[in-house]
Formats: C-alpha cells, sequence, structure tokens
C-alpha cells in the first residue's frame, strides 16, 4: 500500500475528515472564467484553510480498507493515477459496492456534497452566457451528489482523455483540486481530437461541468511539479470529483 506519498507532506493542516466550507469571499480571488458553454472555473474557490480540510478529509479517506488503489484498465496497464473512491467503487468502466479489497466502499460525506451544491450554485446561479441559470443545466437546480473520485497524481502522473459516461444520471461533474498545479484539457464532447482547452488548474480551484460540457472528454497532460502551496504540506496533486451516481443511492 502507498500511503506514504499521500502523507508525506510536512504539516497536513488541519485533522479530522469534516470538509465544509468554500472561500470565505475574504481577500481577493481571481475571476470565474466558462472556458466552454456549461463549463465553469472558479479559480481559488477553496481557500486554504477548505483545503486544509478537504486534504485532511482525502487522508482518512485513503486509508484502508477501501483505501488508496491502483487501477488496472481493461487493456492491462496500469493508470498512473492511484484513487479512492466514495459512494460506490469506481472501476473501469462501472460502479460496484465492493472497493478492490472487497471491503464496502466508503459512504459519501454529505459535508462533501453539501461543498459540491455549493459550487454548483455558484457555478451557474447568475446563469452563464446563453444558459439560463441553474434551470438551464441538466439536474443542477436538484443537484444531489452521492459518488466521489479521488485521484492522487503523483510526479509525471496524467490521465487521458475520456468521458464521464459511467453514471446514470446527467447532473454536472464538480472537480476540486488541491496541491500541485495541472495542465487540464477541455475537450469536446464528439472526439479525443481538437477542438480543446487547455486549462491551468490550481490548488483551491474547482471545475464545473455541466450541461452542454457534461460530456466533454477531458484529462490531465501533466501537472508541475513543485507548484503546490507549501503552507498545505501535499506531495503532488489531489483531485476530487463529485458526481450524481443516479443509482437511486438515496433511496
Ligand atoms: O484530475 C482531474 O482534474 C480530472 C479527473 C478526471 O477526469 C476524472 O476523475 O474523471
Amino acid at each position: 500500500m502507498i500511503q506514504g506519498e499521500l502523507f508525506d507532506g510536512a504539516s497536513g493542516g488541519a485533522s479530522g475528515g469534516a470538509v465544509s466550507g468554500g472561500s470565505s469571499g475574504g481577500g481577493e480571488r481571481p475571476a470565474r472564467s466558462e472556458p466552454a458553454p456549461g463549463a465553469v472555473l472558479l479559480p481559488g474557490w477553496l481557500d486554504l484553510d477548505a483545503q486544509r480540510r478537504l486534504l485532511a478529509a482525502c487522508r482518512e479517506w485513503a486509508r484502508p480498507p477501501a483505501g488508496l488503489h491502483e487501477v488496472r484498465m481493461p487493456t492491462g496497464g496500469m493508470m498512473s493515477v492511484r484513487m479512492v473512491s466514495l459512494g460506490l467503487h469506481w472501476y473501469p468502466y462501472g460502479y460496484r459496492p465492493l472497493a478492490e479489497d472487497g471491503t464496502p466502499v466508503k459512504p459519501f460525506p454529505p459535508e462533501l456534497g453539501a461543498l459540491a451544491r455549493r459550487a454548483v450554485a455558484e457555478a451557474y446561479g447568475d446563469g452563464p452566457a446563453g444558459l439560463d441559470g441553474l434551470d438551464g443545466i441538466a439536474g443542477a437546480a436538484s443537484y444531489e451528489p452521492d459518488v466521489a473520485i479521488v485521484n492522487h497524481y503523483a510526479h509525471g502522473a496524467k490521465m487521458g482523455l475520456h468521458q464521464d459516461r459511467d453514471e446514470r444520471a446527467d447532473a454536472p461533474v464538480v472537480s476540486f483540486s488541491l496541491g500541485d498545479a495541472c495542465v487540464f484539457r477541455l475537450g469536446n464532447t464528439e472526439t479525443r481530437t481538437r477542438p480543446w482547452t487547455d486549462l491551468e488548474l490550481r490548488g483551491g480551484d474547482v471545475l464545473v461541468f455541466g450541461g452542454p460540457a457534461r460530456y466533454a472528454y477531458h484529462g490531465v497532460v501533466r501537472t508541475l511539479a513543485g507548484t503546490a502551496d507549501e503552507a498545505l504540506g501535499l506531495v503532488g496533486r489531489l483531485n476530487v470529483t463529485v458526481r450524481e451516481s443516479g443509482f437511486g443511492l438515496r433511496g
């Protein structure tokens, strides 16, 4: 097991598993942007305290059982990213209740759902150009996420262009970034080829993609080693994507 790299960082910040709290709005924050219709980037949305809380929670989720693990692709190759699933275990390409080690996957934390709901409200509440606010994005107004995937990128790890198609709901995906920055490629909904937009996602950034961007191909071309805020105490990059599974987990 590979907890080492995730738990390596010097300080680690706050303890405990609570993940509540986006940016409090204090201090100067870069402007939001809409890199594609339905995709909204909220730079620095998680302040340092919120990043610390989310990192502390990731460290707890990464512990066995049902903790951080490597992922084998159907082709036989291993992904360079290591993952933890919450709510349901994601594997290529589907969801199931049991994790890699055969134990039940950890529950999806309600605080993470609340954080993602706030991000969706902030992303779409004011109505991106040409879209009709929350009501103009499938599943945004009634957003009830119930699964999440935590990805850990050690130096050199990346993720190929793919669509998130294993959910049965077309509600938005909310992506929280911690640690090292990365080059995130946001493509089109038809092919893995151009046109695409390369975005730099930094620690604390939140990207929401729903509506016309929900099934856009996307991936991580590279991470930018050593760019993490040292105060966070994280080696590499963590990304938490929150989704609505559509599998009726809430009964
Ligand atoms: O790490 C990222 O920013 C992207 C993660 C991703 O594409 C996924 O989990 O499907």
